[in-house]
This record gives structure tokens, sequence and C-alpha cells, in this order.
């Protein structure tokens, strides 16, 4: 981004591009399919609808959202590369440029520790967090402290899961019935080899990592990098505290409203934003879920080839796709139309009625 950047609290440029993923308000719509891989954003675009033409932006800081229609929705294919902080990022940025609900499915890889086989697909119904330890001496080993934490679970939107786990049933092949589960544990960890139990050549002290988690999380299946994040951040945006249970309770009654610095400008700034709302039941609401494509076999050390991995994109990206686009969401909960990049798809023009 070569503009000035303007407020140091919420970086932006004079017309309202965000720091990091260089997009705007109307530029990111209410729908979102995330990837980590540019392959997989650009293969999925491929599906989207010849008219409108396609708004792409590859961001200075590499993620790249690319805004169209399927079957006349508008949709976003943002990518966001690696990890906890790319997914941050892409959260929070996408929040401030559009008006309304979001709607987030992330279609990620994954590492899975039971036999299912590689070119599997998990939707899991929730996720927790393992990471490192940095309190823990790992040069020398600690006995004081554990290598790995584990979180509470954080739960995939209930309603959104479901719609996927409906869609990814008419895309996938038919000889493909056993290998997609739909209820199961991930753990998003925060490097792909010391706390997924990988050994090399650091002393990680994590040679009966994986037979710990399976011990201490029933159902978990897949091992990745971003869902938990995703799941975390969406569910505190409306409120829903994570429950040690896993299950989340229903919406707490008051908004989660940062706490405010004596700083009026700080006030201001946070109450002209897009979408802090002090009205719990008209604040928008952000509803996560994820479709894991299994690419490691974590018991089997099978690794998916090329092939496979297009033909499982392709269905499982055809699934997350209608899965966002069939899912309803109320018009005055849409970003505007006008302004926006998916303006040329005007009712008349053939967008869905129920938009
Ligand atoms: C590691 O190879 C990466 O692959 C998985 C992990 O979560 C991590 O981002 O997801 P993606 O294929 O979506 O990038």
């Amino acid at each position: 981004m070569k503009a000035r950047v303007q407020d140091a609290n919420f970086p932006k440029t004079a017309d309202g591009r965000v720091y990091h993923l260089g997009i705007r308000a109307g530029e990111v719509a209410n729908r979102i399919i995330t990837v980590g891989s540019v392959s997989r954003a650009e293969g999925i675009a491929k599906m989207l609808d010849t008219s409108p033409k396609l708004f792409s932006l590859y961001s200075e800081r590499g993620f790249i959202t690319i805004t169209g229609c399927y079957k006349t929705v508008p949709v976003s294919i943002v990518c966001i590369g690696m990890g906890a902080p790319n997914a941050d990022f892409f959260i929070r940025e996408v929040r401030e440029c559009v008006r309304g609900d979001m709607l987030v499915i992330r279609l990620g890889s994954c590492g899975c520790l039971t036999d299912l086989p590689v070119g599997s697909l998990v939707l899991p119904t929730s996720s927790i967090a393992c990471t490192r330890n940095v309190d823990f001496n790992f040069a020398s080993g600690d006995p004081w402290e554990v290598p790995y934490r584990l979180s509470k679970p954080v739960s995939a939107d209930p309603d959104l899961h479901k719609a996927l786990q409906d869609a990814i049933e008419l895309t996938r092949p038919p000889s493909l019935e056993n290998l997609v589960v739909s209820k199961a544990v991930n753990a998003s960890t925060d490097s792909f080899y010391s706390s997924q139990g990988r050994q090399t050549s650091f002393q990680d002290h994590n040679a009966s990592l994986i037979d710990h988690l399976k011990a201490a999380v029933p159902g978990l299946t897949t091992l990745e990098m971003e869902t938990f994040s995703i799941f975390h951040l969406a569910a505190s945006w409306g409120g829903v505290m994570q429950s040690s249970s896993g299950v989340n309770p229903p919406l707490a009654t008051s908004p989660v409203v940062p706490a405010l610095s004596g700083k009026s400008s700080g006030t201001s700034a946070q109450m002209e934003g897009l979408n802090v709302s002090l009205d719990i039941s008209s604040r928008p609401v952000i509803k996560a879920a994820a479709a894991q494509m299994v690419f490691a076999s974590r018991s089997s050390q099978d690794f998916i080839s090329p092939e496979k991995v297009n033909e499982l994109e392709k269905w499982s990206g055809k699934g997350v796709l209608e899965a966002l686009c069939n899912f309803n969401i109320s018009p005055e909960r849409l970003h505007p139309l006008c302004g926006s990049v998916w303006e040329a798809s005007e009712p008349s023009k053939g967008l869905r009625a129920s938009l």
C-alpha cells in the first residue's frame, strides 16, 4: 500500500482501505469463503458467475480478495495464507469493510489423526487451540511447566455447519460417502511442526503430544492452524463466550463493546465504525464454519497427490459456495448494493429475489 495511512489504532488510507488486506467497503461481500493457498482461491474463483466481472485485489501483505457472484449471489473468496495471526487480520479487517452479517466458511487442508484416508473431508463442530508454551524451557527441559497448552473448545455456528453439511452431501461424489465426516473436533496449532507433534532438529518435547491430545480431547480428528481463531473471533464478536463443555450458551443479553478509553476521539471512531451497535438485537453477527480437506494422514503417513487435491478442492469448493449462497441473510442485514463491486448485478439483471 503506497497511499498514506491514517489512524494508528485502526490504520486505513483516506479512502478507507484497511492496512493489510488493502480492501475497502463495497469490495468484500457478506458471504466469504476463506482459503490458505493462492491456487485454491483462483480455482474457486473460476466457479463464480462470469457477470459481473470479478473484482480481485492482491494486497502488498499477501492477502487476496476476489469478489463476484455465485448463482447471482455476491460472494468473496479471501486467501489469507497461513496461521492464526493472518486469520486475525482477515476477520478484523473484513469486519471493518462489510456492513451487516458475515458468513465465513474456511476451506483448508489438514492432517488427520484417525484412520480416514487422504482425500477425505472433515466438517468440525468445534475447535481447540494447541499452543507451544513459551515459558517452558525447550533447551534443557523444565520440571515446572508443560510444553504445550490446550484451550477450551469453541463451536462452529451450528446453523452454518448444518448448511455446509447439507450442501456437501449434494456436491460430493457418491463414491466418497464414507469419507465425509461432519461430527469431529479440530485442533488449531501455532506451529505446523512442534505443536502438531512433528519431529524436527529442534528440541520440541513433543514425542508424546499426539497421544496426549487424543486422550485429552474426545473426538479429536484434525490438526491445522486457523479454524480456532476464526471460530473464536466469530463467537466473541457476537458476545457468545466459550464454555467449558464446548457448547456455547445463548447470546449474552448485553453486547460486547470494547472498553473505551477516556480519549474522546477513540470513542467517536468506534461509534462511527461500520458495525458497532449498542443494541444487541440489531448488532450484525459473524457465523463461522469450516471444511477441512485431509491432505496428510498422521496415522498412515500418507500425503495426498496433486490430482486428488484438484478433485477434492473442486467438489468441496462448490459445496462451500452452495452453502454460503443458499444461507439466508435478510436484506436489511446485507451490505448495500450501491457502490459495491457487485452492483452490476441488480435484481432486474437476475440477482436473487430473496436478497
Ligand atoms: C500448512 O501447510 C497450512 O495448511 C493448512 C494449515 O492450516 C496451514 O495453513 O491450511 P491451508 O491449506 O488452508 O493453508
